[in-house]
């Protein structure tokens, strides 16, 4: 069936749209998974470049809302690599029978809402249509690359791939001279693994970032028991954390204590591995000088680890606090540049000009290169949404309403567009967190509004415009606490030219956002107008709730 009305139609099938799906389905809605790609696991249907690996624990990046699921599936490495998460999200799409709801290969062009008929019409670039209550846009955050803007680039003779559109069937990398332009945690992690592999390996990098090691590693079977005995416990932690994973974060000011103690709390967490050197204590995001320590301590890493001295100082990061921008992960990143197969190019230095047929020409020197790789990013959080052409009521286009940067009420809901869900939009946690666990508080959230809706016969919600202003005011000042505002960051839109510069997540922690979440559905959804629909609810098959 290429076309058709329902009670809701999700777009997108990576984590979100899948856990939307089971979901709503199991409150009897007939529900249709609109997806541009051409299988399941949104984003990690899409980053298959070399080295792809998740920088949350695979335990906690993982489903919650099903013990036979947690208990069955098997981790192997503390980080999960793309393939394995992909097998994870085809196994939950088959074990929950999620494919026959479906459509791939579909991209959605238009969302407009009908005032009269009080339903959603949503065009796909196939030019089908389809009709439902309730939109639910499960369009990942990270998921309209930027594309290299370089001149020239049409005519470069070798090949060219953005890393989030690698081909399925790979890239021939063996011997050949490689380029990467781009260092954040995908060229971090794409530079790392083709090193080694390539003949040579130019790294073009503008900014240098902070990367903290993985150490990642092979998961043992005694681990795994005994994470699986105590996955409750566990995942009660990581809800009542900051970030959405168990952890256990200093509680003094790295200001308050002397060099030693700070160095040392600063080696054990480095130690540790993954991002944990942030929560060493309370202050690193909001304290100049607390925030210069840490970053000061990473610079001393790379000043070990890299030989070369000049090298070094490249890579080390300077002029913007640690954190402010997205914080990498890496197994043996600076290691590479120890590798006379491998060079560091500072284009900010010595900016790129352009692509020429045979490689790439810098302000100083011309580099011959085979393939020449993308780490260039992408439109974040916005980007999806707006790519769509939205129309709430009185034809109002979303991205008019946006032109000055997002506005939402709670990230999951925006006034005028009623009985359209965003999961982990801006203004909520989302890129801060451990996404899976903020996709799953949203779905339910969203989910236990619908059955609302329909126990009381009314289905329509839509934000009241004064809890909007409210919420946007709300995420510019928890922002403003911290040093998130002075760095150039995808955070605030200042990687895409022309974007509003405003801080989009919610970075109040996802502790504190669910109670604000709940407590707003305890209310009787506070800050939300409810009406009947000009036609009858769905009705419900079962208003079972988590
Ligand atoms: P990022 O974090 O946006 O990194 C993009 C990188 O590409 C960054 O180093 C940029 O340098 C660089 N870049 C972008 N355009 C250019 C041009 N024109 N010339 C030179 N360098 C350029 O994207 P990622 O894919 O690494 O990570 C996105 C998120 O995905 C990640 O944080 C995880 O959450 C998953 P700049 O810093 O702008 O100087």
């Amino acid at each position: 069936m290429a076309e058709g009305r329902y009670d809701a139609i999700v777009v997108g099938a990576g984590f979100a749209g899948l856990y939307a799906l089971h979901r709503l389905r199991g409150l009897g809605l007939s529900v249709r998974v609109l997806e541009a790609g051409g299988g399941v696991g949104g984003t990690w249907y899409w980053n298959r470049y070399p080295g792809a690996r998740c920088d949350i624990e695979s335990v906690d990046y993982s489903y919650s809302f099903s013990e036979e699921l947690e208990q069955e599936w098997t981790w192997s490495e503390r980080y999960p690599a793309q393939p394995e998460l992909q097998r994870y999200l085809d196994h939950v799409a088959d074990r929950f029978d999620l494919r026959r709801d479906i459509q791939l290969d579909t991209r959605v062009t238009d969302a407009r809402f009908d005032e009269a008929a009080g339903r959603w019409s949503i065009g796909t670039e196939d030019g089908d249509r389809f009709d439902a209550t309730y939109c639910v846009m499960a369009t990942g955050m990270l998921s309209v690359l930027k594309r290299p803007d370089l001149p020239g680039l049409d005519r470069f003779e070798g090949d060219w791939v953005h890393t989030a559109r690698w081909p399925a069937e790979g890239v021939p990398l063996a011997g050949r001279r490689v380029g990467i332009v781009g260092t954040g945690s995908t060229g971090i992690q794409a530079a790392t693994a083709i090193a080694g592999q390539a003949g040579h390996l130019h790294v073009f990098q503008r900014t240098p970032n902070f990367s903290l090691p993985a150490r990642n590693r092979p998961l043992t079977a005694a681990e795994e028991r005994g994470i699986k005995a105590a996955y409750a416990e566990r995942r009660r932690q990581a809800r009542a954390s900051f970030i959405g994973v168990p952890s256990s974060p200093g509680d003094q000011p790295a200001v308050d204590v002397d060099a030693a103690e700070r160095a040392q709390a600063f080696e054990a967490r480095w130690e540790q591995g993954g991002l944990a050197l942030m929560s060493a204590f309370t202050d690193l995001l909001t304290s100049r000088e607390a925030n210069e320590h840490a970053a000061e301590f990473v610079r001393g890493k790379i000043g070990e680890t890299v030989k070369n001295a000049a090298v070094a100082e490249r890579l080390m990061p300077r002029g913007y606090a640690i954190g402010t921008k997205r914080l990498c992960v890496d197994t043996g990143y600076f290691d590479i540049f120890n590798r006379a197969d491998v060079t560091l190019v500072d284009v900010r230095r010595t900016p790129i000009e352009a692509v020429t047929p045979r490689g790439l020409r810098t302000a100083e020197a011309e580099y011959d290169l085979d393939v020449l790789v993308f780490a260039t990013g992408f439109d974040a959080m916005t980007g999806a949404l707006l790519d769509i052409d939205i129309r709430g009521r009185g034809d109002a286009s979303l991205r008019a309403e946006w032109a000055d940067g997002p506005r939402t009420y709670l990230g999951l809901a925006a006034a005028g567009f009623p009985n359209l869900f965003i999961v982990t939009g801006p203004g909520s946690p989302s890129v801060l967190s451990n996404m899976v666990l903020s996709i799953e508080q949203h779905v339910d959230w969203i989910a236990d509004c619908i059955a609302h809706l329909g126990e009381r016969g009314l289905g329509c919600i839509e934000a009241t415009p004064e809890a909007q202003d409210a919420w946007v005011a709300t995420v510019a000042e928890v922002a403003g606490y911290t040093l998130h505002g002075a760095a150039d960051s995808w955070y605030n839109g200042a990687n895409i030219p022309g974007k509003p510069r405003v801080y989009m997540p919610f970075i109040g922690g996802v502790a504190e956002y669910r109670r604000i979440c709940d407590g707003v559905a305890a209310a009787g959804y506070e800050g939300f107008a409810l009406t009947a629909p000009p036609e009858p609810a769905p009705a419900l098959a079962s208003t079972t709730r988590r």
